[in-house]
């Protein structure tokens, strides 16, 4: 059994409110804040799409930023590796960015593995309904092993990688998730479209009304 989340080792602190709130702060960026949360095999094109989709969103005037799995674990994560509980610890950790991120007001852009769905619900959880968009980018394994971008899967395939998701470690399709992305099927132009017509649809590019959920 993995470690629980989110353990709390500081008993005396206090929340702090601040003088600004989420609402006067989307209505300066004149959007709302969300999390896009990218899951998917390696090499499936989550960062792909993410590093698209955040171009297009900025050159639009969005506030958006991409937290990215192998970018992050050259830093905030470096201490992490890929076991069950590692794994669980580097989604805790962005989950939480994440979500100072959408109270900020801005859209992040997150990609990450994210192979476990009980991580990813957590994260859902700690997020406002209709903050935490999941999208599954789903490519098959033997796409993913074909496009090898990082030479990855054949390092694990000679044993040079343990826990390889796919291969040694589980990766576990969301259920019912936001948004599917198929990229072996559709082209990059096809699925930074869908999301940004996504976004357009359910309201996140336009600044609120009322107050948030
Ligand atoms: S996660 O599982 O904890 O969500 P994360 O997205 O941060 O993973 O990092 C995944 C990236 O690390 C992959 O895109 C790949 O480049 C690299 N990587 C290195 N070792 C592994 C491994 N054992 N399993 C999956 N990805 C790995």
């Amino acid at each position: 059994m993995v470690q629980a989340m989110a353990e709390q080792r500081s008993p005396n602190v206090h929340w702090h409110m601040g003088q600004v709130s989420r609402p006067q702060r989307e209505a300066a960026r004149g959007h709302r804040g969300a999390a896009i949360w990218l899951t998917g095999l390696s090499g499936s094109g989550k960062s792909t799409i993410a590093v698209a989709l955040e171009r297009v969103l900025v050159e639009r005037g969005v506030s958006a930023y991409v937290l990215d799995g192998d970018n992050l674990r050259h830093g905030l994560c470096s201490d992490l590796g890929f076991s069950h509980a590692d794994r669980t610890e580097n989604i805790r950790r962005i989950g939480e960015v994440a979500k100072l991120f959408v109270d900020a007001g801005l859209i992040v852009l997150c990609a990450f593995v994210s192979p476990f769905r009980e991580d990813r619900d957590w994260v859902r959880k700690r997020m406002a309904t209709g903050d935490f968009i999941e999208v599954h980018v789903l490519a098959s394994l033997d796409a993913c092993r074909a496009r090898d971008p990082k030479g990855l899967y054949q390092k694990a395939t000679q044993g040079q990688i343990a826990e390889f998701t796919g291969l040694s470690s589980p990766y576990e399709p969301p259920l019912q998730p936001e948004l599917t992305l198929d990229t072996e099927h559709s082209t990059l132009e096809q699925n930074v479209g869908a999301l940004l017509a996504f976004l357009e649809e359910h309201g996140y590019l336009a600044a609120r009304a009322g107050q948030p959920g």
